[in-house]
């Protein structure tokens, strides 16, 4: 912990607001996750991990920086990590999940803006994130209006690159943003100072590519019934992929499948048999957003997937690194991505056509679709998407929550009405 002061001092960390920061993780996490019985022998790198989520990452990335390497922040699973990867940088996911930061963003933010936003941007403000000042660059990206303006306003605290994503998907959107993606290797070869070869992004590709092989096996064990891993838990695993070195998360994240493979043979779940099982759709949530997963697993239901960039979205598809020389590479990683449905795309039928496909997968007894609070992507998808769901007879609840807990006892009693209503 000493060793861990110095470090976040020598990267100009608030230490006295950190310390508040940190204070109630110990018990938060004591009372939601370690409280859960028989959890698998596996969840405990993770566990260790967010134990000391300020720690051991921040000093492996400080040392990479040391070694010459360069960090890189990213706000959005669009971003092609593969590129950075190649030129020996290191990517990590910078938006906030975190109350205590929204307060100091609403200083230069309007208090009507979606909470994942001003938590990162507070972050910064306020000086309370490793992971934001460890970065050499922070990448943005034109997605919902909100992170848009709002990276006009980071970029006066933070070097900042904004990737422009189209707003649509066809063969001229897909060409637009290959060209983002070129002009992107640019940047991150003129950051690094190395140059991003066929090779060397065939090499990251397929360690991207293991990583979400890795994290969709995990989903897949999911779709047993009993489940053998509670939704805090899978939630928490994906989470930290976001901060993690991905080989070694890769490593870790087989090692939890190869247990949870057993339990699932065994018919050994988290939770006795007959729980209902809920598929939550809708807008992503980040460390440490664990309010509507608890709620639900607290009033006796499962959640078994996540249809959202913490869970199926960044799972999506592969890619194919026999395409040839960089070019078909980078068209190849633009294919992929294209193929995630976030709200911000226009038509979206297909992410409503996956969540109806997502139900039967999972064998889900109800969806409860998670906007976060003036999040107008998701809000207004949802309309569409419980439209599709009670056509086929699947109940949804809906629900805009944001980070704090003034809403918990409102949440607790729809919650728990939902859940009596599906068994
Ligand atoms: S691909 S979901 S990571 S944009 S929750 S900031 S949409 S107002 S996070 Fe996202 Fe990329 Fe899409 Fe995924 Fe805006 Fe909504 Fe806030 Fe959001």
């Amino acid at each position: 912990m000493a060793d861990n002061r110095k470090l976040w001092e020598s990267l100009g960390i608030d230490l006295k607001k950190h310390d508040q920061l940190l204070e109630v993780l110990p018990q938060v996490f004591g009372d939601l996750f370690l409280s859960q019985e028989g959890r698998p022998s596996r969840m405990a790198y993770f566990d260790g991990f967010a134990g000391d989520v300020h720690g051991f990452r921040i000093r492996e990335l400080v040392e990479h920086k040391q070694r010459g390497g360069k960090v890189f922040g990213a706000f959005c699973i669009y971003v092609p990590e593969e590129v950075i990867y190649a030129a020996g940088g290191a990517c990590v996911g910078l938006c906030g999940g975190v109350d205590m930061t929204v307060a100091a963003a609403e200083r230069i933010l309007p208090r009507n803006l979606c909470p994942l936003i001003k938590s990162s941007v507070g972050f910064k403000l306020e000086r309370l994130c490793p992971y934001v000042e460890v970065a050499d660059l922070v990448v943005g990206e034109t997605t919902c209006d909100g992170k848009k303006k709002a990276w006009e306003l980071l970029s006066e605290y933070v070097p900042l690159y904004v990737m422009e994503l189209p707003q649509k998907k066809s063969e001229r959107d897909l060409g637009f943003w290959e060209g983002e993606i070129w002009e992107f290797l640019k940047k991150v070869q003129e950051v690094t100072g190395r140059e991003v070869t066929a090779e060397g992004l065939r090499e990251a590709m397929e360690v991207f590519d293991r990583k979400r092989q890795a994290l969709q096996r995990l989903f897949d064990l999911r779709r047993n019934d009993p489940v053998p891993i509670s939704g805090l838990d899978a939630l928490l695993v994906v989470q930290l992929g976001f901060l993690d070195d991905p080989v070694r998360f890769s490593q870790k994240v087989e090692e939890l499948c190869e247990e949870l493979q057993q339990r699932a043979e065994a018919k050994q779940g988290a939770f006795p048999k007959g729980r209902p099982r809920i598929l939550v759709a809708g807008s992503p949530m980040v460390l440490p957003n664990w309010k509507l997963h608890a709620l639900v697993e607290k009033q006796g239901g499962v959640v078994v997937c996540e249809e959202s960039c913490t869970g199926t979205r960044l799972l999506t598809g592969r890619t194919d690194p026999s395409d040839g020389d960089l070019k078909g590479l980078i068209k190849a990683i633009a294919r992929r991505q294209f193929k995630a449905n976030c709200a911000c795309f226009t038509p979206n039928e297909e992410r409503v056509q996956q969540i109806v496909q997502l139900c039967q997968d999972y064998r889900v007894h109800g969806v409860i679709y998670y906007s976060l609070v003036f999040c107008q992507p998701f809000i207004l998808e949802g309309y569409k998407v419980e439209r599709a769901l009670r056509a086929r007879g699947i109940p949804v609840l809906r629900i805009e929550s944001d980070y704090g807990d003034g809403d918990l006892e409102a949440l607790k009693t729809r919650v728990k009405a939902f859940l009596e209503g599906l068994a």
